[in-house]
């Protein structure tokens, strides 16, 4: 089969709605007689309730209902904890999970404690004010390290620390490797909590049908059968009686797959309650409290070489902050402790990691997650080990690669899949090499970088590395259909919020059966639609629903040319699928369209032949064996102002692998995405909370989002390693974007610094023109 769509850079189907405003959002979804709910949130973060008086509240004109956990009783348990740990031997694990309102204690400052019901969101946001809380304040947790000392306050009663996880893996012999050292180095890393920004903040709308016993929710979820597997559970139903639908839904970067939600539980109840529909859309002064936050660890790590910086070892210790509770398990600090090994080969790793409660609002995956922590610190090792090795920054990393020949590259230890960690293929070098000749590494440092420094110029320059797990399973489906009309309807279980699904998978549909990408309609997130799935996370849609949908057009395609040479009573290898239809090859004019064929697959008389199903359609899933890594290399060259700390990119150049490429456009689009929130990251965004937990900065004219100012432009490269796990070859690409940020900002300003005199060293993440400053101030520097 030729491909003609497959690998070209197809425009996106979806746009044409999105920019004509016909996308439907959950807050486009309007119901006769629906109600609208707000939720009243903790002011403090941990404290025990000593009552709720909502009388004053129930009687505001247009108020219907007020709720609190005692009108729910036993029948709202803790959100399933669907994320299980990674069986690591010796591991220990806490799990706790929310309720969705608070019951005897607050902890964290945002927590729902009370539902109202009215007949508009001004009305039960107005209606708030009259709700009557008596809280006993208890001490903050807040500091990682403070909240594991024993006279610290507990987050959770029951347990006696506030220790929610303790994993250690390790290879080789860390000691050893160290005592063989030339070099030892030894360094303390931080990196504060964010917060993703969707443009779309969370929202559900819940419908119950008394009649038809049946529950229908649109929600900005990322993982549809998940919620309505869970909410069916919860609310006593069948997984038929409740239909989860995730529209269009403008970002979701990993948060909006929280399992669950206080809103996600509350809403169907209350609509199963009134029987009528509700609606909440969250502002975003509460995404900032409510929505999940990530990124808080502290790594104390160091890094064992050789004379010509050959990696012996790596030891790394860390803390984890998981929030007040931990319904997702370990995933972000596995990544964390997996992503350090990076591209490079590292005989001896030894790293344990502590997850800590705190009254901080939750901690799940946000783009990269926990990715991002493990690439910063051995990136930034790696640096600081070259200057100390005087060995040129760019070859360290080159001297330490894994040879291509080398693969498949088993790590020795656990990832998230509960799989050993295991890259299935790579060539890391000529990535390198790429990146390193597009930003004009050698000239820069020999020719440029003299002459701008001779001008006063603070200009530097950073390059940084990194694996990306990906594609990860444990599987998706897809349902591919030509209707009569000839059109191609496809259905998956995975929802969508802007990563292009409606055009990549329409690509790969396009070729297997002979019709144009715009004539293939993606049906995503509606669980009516497509039963089975877990989810948009980890950068699998691509690998794992890619090829899903890829199995199930082969079938439909084999399906077409068994009904056309029947119906020809030609063999089928004379058959070829182009256009539409079916023709026999050399013989003009004789052809079926594809719509004919589904009408002929639907006989109204006589009988479907044995062994066959009616419907020009297949249902098919797949499941990767394990995840596929992807890897890339990002460059860039930075200007800091040396009074303002102002930076400004003038260069930046990623070089990357995901495998085969379904749809170059709509990747770059995603790896500009990712290195905008990297660049946040890295630079802008730091959510600041005082000592009592309070978040200083929940608003986006204080927690600094970089705009299209701060984003430069950048030239993008790409090598492919097939991956070997899945038959079109494909590893995903969505998180790339953000990972290597950090580090590659912390190297090009230092460098950059350098002109200044003032030497320091940046091991800690967001930096931001302020904290520039202080450091460069800092005795010593
Ligand atoms: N793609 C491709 N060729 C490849 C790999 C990917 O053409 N070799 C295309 C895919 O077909 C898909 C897109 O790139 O259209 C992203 O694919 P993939 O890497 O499989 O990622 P997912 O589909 O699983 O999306 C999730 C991923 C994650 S984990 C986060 S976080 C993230 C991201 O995607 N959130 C996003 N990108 C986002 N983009 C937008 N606009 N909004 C988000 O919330």
């Amino acid at each position: 089969m030729t491909t003609r769509f497959f690998g070209a850079p197809v425009k996106r189907n979806e746009d044409r709605k999105l920019l004509t405003g016909q996308a439907l959002f959950v807050d486009d979804v309007e119901l006769p007689g629906m109600l609208h709910v707000a939720f009243l949130r903790s002011q403090a973060a941990h404290g025990r309730i000593k009552s709720i008086d909502t009388s004053r509240a129930l009687q505001r004109a247009g108020v219907v209902a007020v709720y609190t956990a005692d009108d729910y009783g036993a029948y709202w348990q803790p959100g399933p904890l669907l994320v299980q740990p990674p069986p690591i031997a010796g591991s220990v694990f806490n799990p706790r999970t929310q309720v969705p309102l608070a019951r005897d204690k607050v902890r964290y400052a945002g927590e729902p404690l009370a539902v109202i019901v009215a007949e508009s969101r001004y009305l039960a946001e107005d209606a708030l004010d009259d709700i009557d809380v008596e809280l006993e304040p208890l001490a903050a947790v807040v500091d990682l390290e403070a909240a594991l000392i024993s006279s610290s306050a507990l987050v959770h009663d029951d347990l006696n620390s506030n220790v929610a996880a303790q994993v250690h893996q390790a290879k080789g012999d860390y000691r050893k490797a160290a005592a063989g050292a030339h070099l030892v180095l030894k360094r303390r890393f931080h990196y504060e909590h964010g917060i993703s920004s969707p443009i779309e903040t969370r929202g559900v709308v819940a419908q119950w049908d008394a009649r038809g016993a049946q529950m229908t929710i649109w929600d900005t979820t990322q993982a549809p059968v998940f919620i309505r597997n869970g909410l069916a559970a919860m609310l006593g139903l069948g997984e038929r009686q409740v239909r989860v639908i995730a529209p269009f839904v403008g970002g979701g970067f990993g948060p909006k797959i929280m399992m669950f939600y206080p809103e996600e539980v509350a809403l169907p109840w209350i609509s199963m309650r009134l029987n009528r529909p509700v609606k909440w859309i969250e502002d975003r002064l509460e995404h900032f409290v409510a929505t999940t936050h990530e990124r808080g660890q502290i790594h104390d790590a160091e890094i064992a070489l050789t004379a010509d910086g050959r990696i012996l070892g790596v030891k790394d210790i860390f803390l984890h902050d998981t929030g007040a509770y931990n319904p997702y398990g370990l995933t972000v600090p596995i990544n964390s402790q997996c992503t350090l090994l990076g591209p490079y080969v590292i005989p001896a790793y030894d790293s344990s990691f502590t997850a800590v409660f705190t009254n901080l609002p939750i901690v799940t995956p946000y783009r990269g997650a926990g990715r991002q922590h493990g690439v910063f610190v051995i990136e930034r090792l790696l640096d600081l080990a070259a200057c100390e090795l005087d060995i040129d920054r760019a070859e360290i990393r080159r001297r330490n690669l894994i040879p291509p020949d080398a693969f498949p590259f088993n790590n020795e230890i656990i990832y998230q899949d509960f799989a050993p960690l295991t890259y299935d293929s790579g060539n890391y070098e000529p990535v390198l090499t790429k990146a390193l000749d597009a930003i004009g590494y050698r000239r820069f440092l020999t020719e440029e970088q003299p002459k701008l420094r001779e001008e006063g110029r603070c200009v530097g320059i950073g390059i940084a590395c990194y694996v990306e797990g990906t594609g990860i399973g444990p599987y998706e489906g897809a349902k591919v259909q030509v209707q009569t009309n000839g059109k191609v309807s496809v259905a998956t279980g995975i929802g969508t919020q802007g990563q292009g699904h409606f055009t990549s998978f329409a690509q790969i549909v396009a070729d297997q059966l002979g019709v144009a990408p715009s004539d293939v309609d993606i049906v995503t997130g509606d669980t009516d639609q497509f039963y089975w799935g877990a989810g948009t996370f980890a950068s699998r849609g691509a690998v794992v629903a890619g090829n899903a949908v890829s199995e199930a057009s082969q079938a439909v395609r084999r399906k077409a040319l068994k009904l056309a040479a029947d119906a020809f009573e030609c063999a089928e290898e004379d058959l070829v699928v182009a256009d539409g239809k079916v023709s026999i090859v050399g013989v003009p004019g004789k052809f079926i369209r594809l719509g004919e064929l589904a009408q002929r697959a639907n006989p109204m008389r006589g009988a479907v032949k044995p062994g066959t199903e009616p419907g020009l359609e297949s249902t098919q899933y797949f499941g990767p064996p394990s995840g596929s890594t992807a890897n890339g290399v990002h460059a860039a060259i930075i200007e800091v102002d040396p009074l303002t700390f102002e930076l400004k990119v003038l260069k930046y150049v990623v070089v990357h692998d995901c495998g085969t490429v379904i749809n170059p456009m709509i990747l770059e689009g995603q790896i500009h995405g990712g290195v905008a929130q990297g660049i946040g990251n890295a630079f802008y965004e730091k959510l600041s909370f005082d000592d009592q937990g309070q978040l200083l900065n929940a608003s986006l004219a204080d927690y600094l989002l970089p705009t299209a100012l701060e984003v430069p432009r950048m030239e993008l490269d790409h090598t492919v390693t097939p991956s070997p796990l899945n038959p079109l070859g494909i590893k995903g690409a969505g998180e790339a974007g953000a990972i290597p940020v950090g580090p590659l900002f912390a190297q090009a300003i230092e460098d950059a610094l350098q002109l200044t005199a003032r030497k320091v060293e940046l091991l800690e993440i967001p930096l931001s023109p302020s904290r520039l400053f202080e450091l460069t101030r800092q005795e010593g520097a």
